[in-house]
């Protein structure tokens, strides 16, 4: 959650030689932030505590125009823990003439700080808080190779023991693609059964996600064939991919007719999509499909960020899809690469869910393997801690994403 002022700071507020307006001017903008923040958090303006940080890092005059922001960065039970920064947009030129300023081509940070506020539990009156974690790991995919990284599952026990480790380390999903020994990736329907059957022996609980999104290049019937597998050996929920785009150097095909027939065949198994989305012309494209019916509420979205030809991993485009956000809808994001980890931990901030696993990424830290999907989960599960939010267990999952069983 995200608060943002924009204030010209005028003679009143110089205070010393020279039109330099004194740091504690700047610090009344972040009180300011706070209040919103817990006013939005908690429908109740709070107390701020204490500030644990301040660094005031460039000066600030009379006729700046300085932009605040403030965040909540940790939930607690009556505490909010905050971060704010401020940047300089335009800064005043007497210099130059007394009326003069300059738009700053790169604004310039001129403090930052964090601190606690407190909301006594009392005074709560409409709590915000984000809700439970889901995370997904996408263990296998069908891009990553043994060569990219050794600890790829790709066997039938091999997949169920790296589930199980998910599920262990805090996973409540599991993204399945199926593969060969040899690592060809396949959408096989009795190859899918094995991989079910061993998570499900080692797994129980574990909401599995069968793609339908496959390999490139494969056919529409190839790819859904994991939804011709029932009772105890079928998906609880399945990928709907819904545009036709650029993917590395290859093409993604998703026209609106095959992805109406992909919808169909999800919904009429009575297992909800989850609707994927690489590009921001996506959301439009799901919106056309809920337009024509061919997809009830509630929505659960995967924002696959930063796949080339899609829409790049960042805050910004982010913020930019939640905009368009059909609702009631559920997120949540898969960064691609280097990406991973941090758009993970954007998402558990700003109140979404997070996939990670090595479908999508292979490092667990720079130039540093992982060792399978469960130390990327575990990753997520300590920042979903430091931010005080609680990871959900599959039965949990299970609710939040509408499957019946
Ligand atoms: N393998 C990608 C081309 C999905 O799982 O639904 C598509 C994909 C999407 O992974
Ligand atoms: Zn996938």
């Amino acid at each position: 959650m995200r608060a943002r002022l924009r204030v010209r700071m005028s003679a009143h507020d110089a205070h010393y030689g020279g039109d330099l307006v004194d740091g504690a001017r700047v610090l009344a903008l972040f009180g300011d932030l706070a209040t919103e923040l817990c006013i939005r958090a908690y429908g109740d303006e709070g107390l701020f505590r204490a500030y644990d940080q301040v660094d005031f890092l460039a000066p600030v005059r009379a006729g700046d125009y300085i932009e605040a922001e403030g965040e909540i960065v940790k939930w607690g039970e009556t505490s909010l823990g905050m971060r704010f920064w401020a940047r300089k947009l335009i800064a005043a030129r007497p210099e130059a003439a007394a009326s003069a300023a300059d738009v700053l081509a790169e604004p310039i940070e001129v403090c930052r700080a964090s601190g606690t506020c407190v909301v006594p539990a009392g005074e709560q009156r409409t709590p915000h808080r984000p809700g439970p974690l889901i995370i997904t790991a996408a263990i296998v995919g069908a891009e990553t190779t043994r060569a990219h990284n050794p600890h790829l599952p790709l066997t039938p026990v091999e997949i169920g023991e790296e589930a199980a480790r998910c599920a262990a380390a805090g996973a409540s999903v599991i993204h399945l693609h199926a593969r060969w020994d040899d690592g060809r990736p396949t959408q096989d329907r009795e190859r899918f059964r094995a991989f079910i059957r061993a998570i499900r022996e080692r797994a129980p609980a574990l909401i599995i996600q069968a793609s339908t999104g496959g390999a490139i290049g494969m056919s529409i019937n190839e790819r859904c064939q994991p939804l011709e597998l029932d009772g105890q050996d079928g998906p609880d929920m399945a990928t709907l991919n819904i545009g036709t785009m650029n993917f590395g150097d290859e093409v993604f095909e998703n026209t609106f007719p095959q992805a109406f027939d992909v919808a169909g065949r999800i919904t009429q198994k009575g297992i909800p999509p989850e609707i994927e989305v690489y590009d921001a012309g996506h959301l439009d494209n799901a919106r056309f499909l809920i337009d024509k019916g061919a997809l009830a509420p509630p929505y659960h979205f995967q924002f696959v960020l930063g796949v080339r030809g899609g829409v790049a991993a960042s805050r910004r485009n982010l913020e930019f899809l939640l905009g368009d956000l059909p609702t009631p809808s559920t997120w949540a994001v898969a960064g691609v690469g280097r990406h991973q980890l941090p758009m993970a931990q954007l998402a558990v901030q700003m109140g979404g869910h997070a996939r990670v696993g090595l479908e999508d990424n292979i490092y667990l830290d720079k130039g540093v393997l992982a060792e399978g999907s469960a130390p990327l989960v575990a990753r997520v599960v300590e920042e979903a801690r430091a931010v005080g939010r609680e990871v959900a267990t599959p039965r949990v999952a299970r609710d939040l994403l509408g499957i019946k069983s």
